[in-house]
């Protein structure tokens, strides 16, 4: 077997969540990170077979079994991840009835997956149904988005217009939008289900005055969707409480679709 510390997944994960922690989205022990793997990618790591834990999941995901996952922990620090990543972050199989962990590797000190776990897998397999290269779920606590759901509309075309006219390239990256959820309480099935169902329109979901999701193929992608959202939000912050000369116009916006051959959230231009 080979050392797992070296699979280009855990190297990617480890640089991902330190990046995150960089900027500024995950203090303590904020945010949470999940990568759904391929068998053939763990075996050359790991054998399948050796189960350290059974953990139960607290509901049922039959989508999502024999899957596996890698996880960050339940209390852990991003910015402590790259130096015990086995400590801070765990991998583990979907029982057959999708309502158990198989732990095979990781949370060495008896610990578990991210109390976001519901919010993670039901978005997982929200994502699954319209993109089936989806593999990873993220989860942050960025400050300009999270300061936007203080003073700006909660209307999902109006937050994702404004985000839109905030950065040229906004549309482009993100075509279909910005969902967003009211403040609810986090860590139960309950957000989990509201994250899943938004997360069936737009691979971004902001969660109003706690932070955002993001959805993605691979840990580049989804890292690069918040990041541009969150740069939006940080313009939005920096000028809402002045006069507004200019904008981006509805026109310029269909240009840009037109010319990036993106498809924009139906209705949302004028
Ligand atoms: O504690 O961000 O939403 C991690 C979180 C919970
Ligand atoms: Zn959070």
């Amino acid at each position: 077997m080979k050392d797992i510390l070296t699979a280009p997944f855990m190297v990617e994960m480890i640089r991902t969540v330190t990046n995150m922690y960089a900027h500024g989205w995950d203090e303590r022990n904020g945010g949470n990170v999940s990568l759904m793997l391929d068998e053939n990618e763990v075996s050359e790591y790991l054998d399948t077979n050796k189960i350290l834990r059974e953990i139960s999941i607290g509901f049922t995901a039959p989508k999502l079994a024999g899957k596996y996952f890698l996880v960050t922990g339940t209390g852990k620090y991003f910015k402590n991840m790259q130096y015990d990543p086995a400590k801070n972050m765990g991998l583990f199989r979907l029982n057959k009835n999708g309502d158990t962990a198989e732990l095979l590797w990781g949370y060495s000190d008896g610990g578990r997956f991210t109390s976001e776990l519901p919010a993670h897998l039901m978005s997982h397999i929200a994502r699954l149904e319209v993109n089936p290269e989806n593999h990873v779920v993220m989860h942050c606590h960025p400050a300009n988005l999270l300061a936007m759901t203080y003073v700006h509309s909660l209307d999902e075309r109006e937050f994702t217009r404004t985000l839109w006219q905030m950065c040229t390239e906004c549309i482009v990256v993100f075509p279909d939008g910005v969902n967003v959820l009211p403040w609810m309480l986090c860590g139960t099935n309950e957000i989990g289900e509201a994250t899943a169902a938004k997360m069936n329109t737009a691979r971004l979901v902001v969660w109003s005055q706690h932070g955002i999701y993001g959805a993605g193929a691979d840990l580049d992608e989804t890292f690069g969707l918040i990041e541009t959202a969150e740069k939006a939000a940080e313009i939005y912050m920096k000028i809402a409480h002045l006069p507004l000369v200019t904008t981006i116009s509805d026109e310029q916006l269909k240009t840009l679709a037109a010319a990036f051959k993106v498809t924009y959230r139906e209705g949302y231009l004028n």
